[in-house]
């Protein structure tokens, strides 16, 4: 038996998409079937069934009976569970790292670093589960005490992409549940085998310990789904990641109905190399931020602004290393980098160079589709370079493949200026070792994204830091800091412990 067949097994997740083990009701089997193909080998790894209208509606009838109860219980009683189901996750690592990186094509070292992904935010949701802080402050009025509160929202959707098909969920539905909500998980209809293997691993834990079905829902289909969710007025907060057309309509969907979104959508991210640079590790971050899941992040490196004096040495350093880059089966250790999700985004990776060629971009290391032996399922590429001028139209948009614009700047405001010249926000990074750079970089003048980083790349964020970015990245925080306030209804409590019933303002109103 093949490893991912053994994986699968261990998951549970084979009989599951058989539509054997999935009579509850947090995986509603009624609809037509969703097939999901592996662009490892190209090959059918199983298949889900669609939610239909009427399992949709049964799921969150459940969900919304589960909220209350799960409400009531206490936060650090949902902290234990949360843990168990850090440990759970501790169990199948392995496994889930396995299928993460046969559905979605990412390396195993990379798929291994989601798993670990989601074992860190459970272990912050657990510490968290123990603080929920509000604060108190003064009243102005005699005997009166004042405080606030955070209490559960209720449901809390969550649409997600292929790219971390576990990871981000993670991120919202660990932090949802322990503040006392519930969830309802559409996953991206690329990767559905990897959130089954999820909601298994969770369902069971949920079992365990005696909780009602409908705190982890799953509903598995296409952007129909994301529209049930997003008009659902018995769901009031949403967050979803993906493409920032997505996040648009979502966001408009939402806001009609005056329900809470979180966004967290695409990015441009660059990375300013000063000519103070500590060149090894600026050539490192680049390659890794740019190469790293076949520029598959939505915090991937997508443009260097590179100091003119070091521009042709970084050009010829990092074309050296991309011809050392092993691609091919993300399963093999020995490889860097995997393939891309299909053949859609290799069309759109192919578009975007022949884009960029003609507005004049000059090849530093050139794109190529990869054929041959171990490449047949059509979908790995050459990660590529392209010098173009600081006005380019291609190096504004975010195409989701290994494509990296290289741009010169000769003053460090140029750069910082160019840096933040792009529709998105989310992460921007500066390889300087003069702290007068890293000051104006960090500054309010300066990067305008969500992450700000130095001497580090753009990508691999850690969980304990709020995520998320500015302008068309959407605005929303997920994962740590106080990123859990969005999940979580603020009360202001007021308590007169007198017999007197000042009013505030010291407004007199008496008869
Ligand atoms: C994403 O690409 O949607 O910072 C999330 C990173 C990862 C998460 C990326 N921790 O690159």
């Amino acid at each position: 038996m093949g490893i991912i067949e053994t994986s699968l097994r261990n998951l549970g997740v084979q009989a599951a998409s058989q539509g054997t083990s999935s009579g509850k009701n947090w995986y509603d089997t009624q609809g037509e079937w969703l097939a999901s193909f592996s662009p490892v080998d190209g090959n059918e790894i199983g298949k889900v069934q669609v939610s239909d209208k009427h399992a949709y509606d049964s799921v969150v009838k459940s969900a919304l009976k589960a909220a209350t109860f799960w409400r009531d219980v206490p936060a650090p009683k949902r902290g234990e569970v949360i843990r168990q189901i850090g440990n759970a996750l501790r169990e199948k690592k392995n496994d889930l790292g396995n299928l993460v990186s046969y559905e979605m094509g990412k390396s195993l070292q990379e798929g291994l670093g989601e798993v670990q992904e989601m074992i860190d935010i459970c272990d912050f949701a657990v510490g968290l589960s123990r603080q929920l802080y509000g604060f108190t402050m003064s009243s102005e009025r005699p005997e009166h005490q004042m405080y606030e509160q955070w209490h559960p929202l209720g449901i809390v959707g969550i649409l997600s992409a292929f790219n971390f098909p576990v990871a981000v969920w993670s991120w919202n539905a660990m932090i949802a549940w322990v503040c006392g909500n519930v969830c309802i998980w559409k996953p991206s209809e690329r990767t559905p085998l990897s959130a089954l293997a999820c909601q298994q691993i969770v369902a069971d834990v949920f079992d365990r310990n005696g909780l009602p079905e409908g705190i982890s829902c799953l509903v598995t289909g296409d952007y129909r789904i994301g529209e049930w969710i997003s008009n659902d007025e018995r769901i009031p907060l949403v967050s979803a990641t993906g493409s920032t057309k997505m996040g648009r309509s979502v966001g408009q969907t939402v806001a009609a109905r005056l329900g809470k979104a979180i966004l967290e959508l695409g990015g441009n991210n660059a990375v300013i190399i000063s000519e103070k640079a500590d060149l090894d590790l600026a050539i490192r971050a680049a390659l890794f931020g740019a190469v790293g899941t076949a520029g598959q992040r939505c915090t991937t490196t997508r443009r260097l602004i590179v100091h003119d004096s070091l521009f042709e040495e970084v050009a010829q350093r990092l074309k050296n290393a991309y011809g050392k880059l092993s691609i091919g089966n993300p399963l093999d250790p020995h490889n860097h980098m995997g393939p891309l999700i299909d053949k859609e985004a290799v069309e759109k990776y192919l578009e975007a160079v022949r884009k960029v060629k003609a507005e004049g971009g000059r090849t530093i290391a050139d794109a190529a589709l990869l054929e041959g032996e171990g490449f047949e399922s059509g979908c790995y590429v050459k990660p590529c370079i392209f010098e173009v001028k600081e006005d380019s139209k291609m190096a504004q948009h975010e195409t989701f493949a290994p494509l990296l614009y290289m741009i010169r700047y000769r003053n460090i405001e140029d750069a910082i200026r160019i840096q933040n010249n792009v529709p998105q926000g989310l992460s921007s990074a500066i390889m300087t070792t003069d702290l007068r750079e890293a000051g104006a970089f960090l500054s309010a003048a300066g990067s305008d994204c969500g992450i700000a980083n130095v001497n580090i790349g753009t990508s691999g964020a850690e969980i304990g830091g709020a995520f998320g970015g500015e302008k068309e990245t959407g605005g929303g925080r997920e994962s740590g800091s106080d990123a859990w306030k969005a999940y979580m209804r603020r009360q202001t409590n007021t308590i007169n412990y007198g017999r007197e019933l000042p009013l505030a303002q010291g407004i007199k109103f008496d008869i």
